[in-house]
């Protein structure tokens, strides 16, 4: 596996290419993705659409990757228009399960679609360059290392025959200056719990495979000159015990490299990526997200959002893949990690980071979907790892991208003596093991079952030690049960300054026994709000329990023109509550200026524990339809004008929280003023919008007002489909006339050396297959996964230049 071996590869590379490589980019080509149902083979669609199966999309049953060349740009845009609005059509007359009418054409089996772009939307959180910020460290030089603890930490190295150079550097793993400020790992290890059989997929720029650090533990990829972010997040983690460098948290657990961040990809490569390999990847460590300039407010679409659920509930057999995401470093910023759709999301676990001195980073973004907090830069020092080239360290890797990875170094410590723990065992048990810091900087709120939460820290820092203990006897927790809410209907003007708008709703405990829910872990909210300076709001919301979720804060860059439009925020403070009461949201636009806005509606989940086991189904994947409702649906909340607390945006440092409420008795929001709005629950207040919705001179057939918009607006949903498919097949037919299939880009040959380079980045960046067969004189093998190969090349449109 040295240098003739990657030659071979190389080799083998260009010719397994020679026969299925197409180099389709996105210069020459469109791409979309459809889901098929059972009955559709996606060969017949392409031939009918004249397009050209690119293959399944990942790990995800029914969904594809088709493509047209550019020169029908138009002609795909107005398939698709078609195709969506006959599923709209076909939803309306008969239900989510489209037993409604069928054309017949042999596309009534599509059943979601959507044009695929690619583009670069996710960056590192950290700078990958040493001129980053969060590597320009002052070493502080006068820091005193304790005596017995540099005999202790000398001990264990003695034990454990570690002799790499720079283990007496990581402090993040044996801290003999700021003691306990650390991992808390060598106990572990010297129990001989070190992370054997697990794997960690590194979802990055790719890593470096002729790091002698991280040989011994690594599924090969050809290394690129531009990874070395991903080298530094896998040495955290995997690290070998040799002469090289330091050490790993979980340093005989192997790693792999997913890469995605070097290149434009489109939302299919990304939704393959993270069901890469899923039987053997078993952590997913993703340090990076959408920008943390504390404007951006970024989810993932459908295709990845639903890989992520297929992750959760197919991957490892059915234990669950586990996410962990860096928060992100955009505190300065104003930014918060419930704008981002991947940090927010239920299935992923949030790290954030502590520095050395326990002190909260100025980067380290704050939110209620924060789990933990791990260590990293901050405070003159950073994360000491393993570097990019055969025996290279790095001294300054750091933001939160340097923290998710030690999580995820410690839950492979955990997996290699429990690996039947489910993705939500994983959530538990760093939320019952994670240590509060700082427990007097003002930031924690008690709940009842004694534990505490902080926005800054979550629920504490990652112990190493504690969490796996916890681990070895951790009774493994009932499946997902969930309680949406109806959609509730404010509909009220959001007044400005100290005040917010309250809307409350009952959960009941019937509903909850109904829902088969036994006790809370994440909480939901999804919300409408109409605002001409997205910045100005903050959000927080009150648990019957009286616990305060801060789900959004105020943030000064954000100048967009709306508010929030069916965003999705999440908070774990609630964890272990019952959930029965009165939960309440209240909004806020504290910047007293032209900008104003309307709360619309919002709806909440509570996400927990099932009380019975039994008949508890997999929630569904998501759908693009999931929010749709008709306003005259919502029922109408309890609404009113209150004071209480408010979090803006207060920078996380821990001095700044000397106004923030501490286990404070929730203000009584119906005392606080007089009610604003309506109370009660009638349903039929204000239909006056839809009276006049048809004009007098159509027919009403006899039918409500909201059945007439249906009718109407499916008839011309239908005409315009059945038009746009006629000039769509009109135009195939005479492209397939015209055009002499060998033209039509199946076996584009390589050109030159760039090609070439360009075809090796292709496979190896997109969870591509091909390479683990030509790597396979491996000592440890290749992935043996090949249950879902389907040839296909992972095309990601990528433009060699500047690279
Ligand atoms: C909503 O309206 C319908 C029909 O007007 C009525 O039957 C139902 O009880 C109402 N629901 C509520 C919650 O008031
Ligand atoms: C760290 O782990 C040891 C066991 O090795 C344990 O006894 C100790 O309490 C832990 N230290 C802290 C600070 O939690
Ligand atoms: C916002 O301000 C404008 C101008 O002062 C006013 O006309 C409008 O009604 C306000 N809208 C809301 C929702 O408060």
């Amino acid at each position: 596996m040295h240098f003739s071996g990657v030659t071979a590869a190389l080799l083998g590379l260009s010719c397994a290419a020679s026969a299925t490589l197409d180099r389709r980019t996105y210069e020459t080509h469109d791409f979309f993705a459809l889901h098929l149902d059972d009955s559709t083979p996606p060969a017949q669609v392409a031939r009918l659409l004249g397009a050209r199966h690119e293959g399944q999309i990942g790990q995800l049953p029914g969904h594809h990757k088709f493509s047209l060349p550019r020169s029908q740009t138009s002609e795909l845009d107005t398939l698709l228009e078609g195709l969506k609005a006959r599923r709209k059509l076909r939803r309306r007359s008969g239900g989510d399960n489209g037993d409604g009418e069928e054309v017949g054409d042999g596309l009534d089996g599509v059943l979601w679609s959507q044009k695929l772009s690619s583009r670069q939307r996710l960056v590192k959180r950290e700078g990958g360059d040493p001129s980053s910020k969060y590597s320009q460290i002052s070493p502080r030089a006068n820091r005193v290392e304790d005596a017995a603890a540099v005999a202790a930490r000398k001990q264990a190295a003695e034990s454990l025959a570690i002799t790499d150079p720079i283990f007496n550097e990581q402090w993040h793993l044996f801290n003999t200056a700021e003691l306990g400020h650390d991992l808390n790992v060598t106990g572990l290890w010297l129990e001989g719990i070190t992370g054997k059989g697990v794997i960690s997929a590194i979802v990055d720029d790719g890593l470096d495979m002729y790091s002698d650090d991280l040989k011994p533990n690594y599924f090969p990829k050809p290394r690129l000159f531009d990874d070395k972010h991903g080298t530094r997040c896998c040495g955290e983690i995997a690290a070998a015990r040799n002469d090289v460098c330091g050490v790993g948290v979980a340093y005989d657990s192997k790693i792999s490299g997913i890469r995605i961040l070097s290149a434009p990809i489109d939302d299919a490569d990304e939704a393959a990526s993270i069901n890469y390999a899923y039987h053997h990847n078993d952590i997913y460590s993703c340090s990076w997200g959408p920008p943390d300039d504390g404007k951006t407010m970024d989810a993932p679409g459908v295709l990845i959002q639903r890989a992520m659920v297929n992750g959760v509930q197919n991957g490892r057999h059915g234990k669950g893949s586990i996410y962990v995401f860096a928060a992100g470093n955009g505190a300065s910023s104003d930014d918060n990690c419930n704008f981002d759709g991947y940090t927010n999301s239920i299935y992923s676990i949030t790290v954030g980071a502590i520095d050395r001195e326990g002190k909260h980073p100025s980067y380290a973004e704050s939110c209620s979907a924060q789990m933990v907090v791990a260590y990293s830069s901050g405070s003159g020092d950073a994360i000491h790892t393993t570097d990019v080239g055969t025996n290279k360290c790095y001294s300054g890797h750091g933001g939160t991208s340097a923290a998710g990875p030690l999580a995820v170094g410690v839950m492979a410590l955990a997996l290699s003596i429990r690996p039947d723990l489910t993705w939500r065992d994983a959530q538990y048990l760093f939320m019952e093991s994670a240590v509060p810091v700082n427990e007097d900087d003002g930031s924690w709120q008690v709940k009842k079952t004694g534990r505490k939460f902080s926005h800054d820290w979550g629920y504490g820092k990652v112990d190493a030690y504690t969490l796996v203990q916890l681990a070895k006897t951790w009774e493994l927790v009932k499946p997902q049960a969930w309680y949406h809410s109806p959609w509730l209907r404010v509909q009220h003007a959001i007044p400005q300054g100290t005040q917010g708008l309250a809307s409350s709703f009952e959960i009941t405990a019937e509903a909850l026994k109904k829902a088969n829910v036994k006790r809370l872990e994440h909480v939901t909210v999804t919300m409408n709000v109409e605002h001409t300076r997205r910045g100005d709001l903050s959000l927080e919301m009150r648990s019957p329990e009286g616990i305060v979720s801060y789900l959004s804060t105020t943030r000064r860059p954000d100048n967009e023109r709306e508010g929030y439009v069916d965003w999705t925020f999440m908070s774990v403070a609630h964890w272990g509550e019952s959930g029965i009461g009165k939960w309440t949201v209240i909004i806020k636009d504290t910047n007293v200026n032209e900008h104003n806005g309307t709360f619309t509606d919002w709806q909440i989940t509570l996400w927990g524990e099932a009380i019975e086991a039994d008949n508890q189904p997999l929630h569904p994947f998501p759908d693009e339809h999931d929010h749709d409702h008709a306003i005259e649906d919502a029922i109408v909340a309890t609404t009113s004008i209150a004071a209480g607390p408010t979090k803006t945006n207060e920078p996380s440092k821990p001095t700044d929280h000397i106004d923030r409420p501490v286990n404070a008795k929730p203000t009584p929001i119906e005392d606080a003023s007089k009610p604003a709005v309506t109370t009660g629950t009638s349903n039929s207040t204000d239909t006056t919008s839809f009276e006049h919705f048809l004009p007098s001179f159509l027919p009403t057939f006899g039918a409500s007002k909201r059945t007439q918009a249906w009718i109407y607006a499916s008839l011309v949903l239908i005409i315009v489909f059945c038009l746009g498919l006629g000039v769509y097949f009109q135009i195939q037919r005479r492209k397939r006339i015209r055009n002499n299939p060998q033209d039509d880009y199946e076996f584009e040959m390589i050109q030159d050396e760039d090609d070439l380079q360009a075809l090796t980045e292709l496979y190896n960046a997109f969870a591509g297959e091909s390479d683990e067969e030509v790597f396979s004189d491996d000592e440890e093998g290749p992935y043996q996964d090949r249950e879902s190969e389907d040839g296909q090349t992972h095309e990601n449109g990528e433009h060699p230049q500047g690279r």
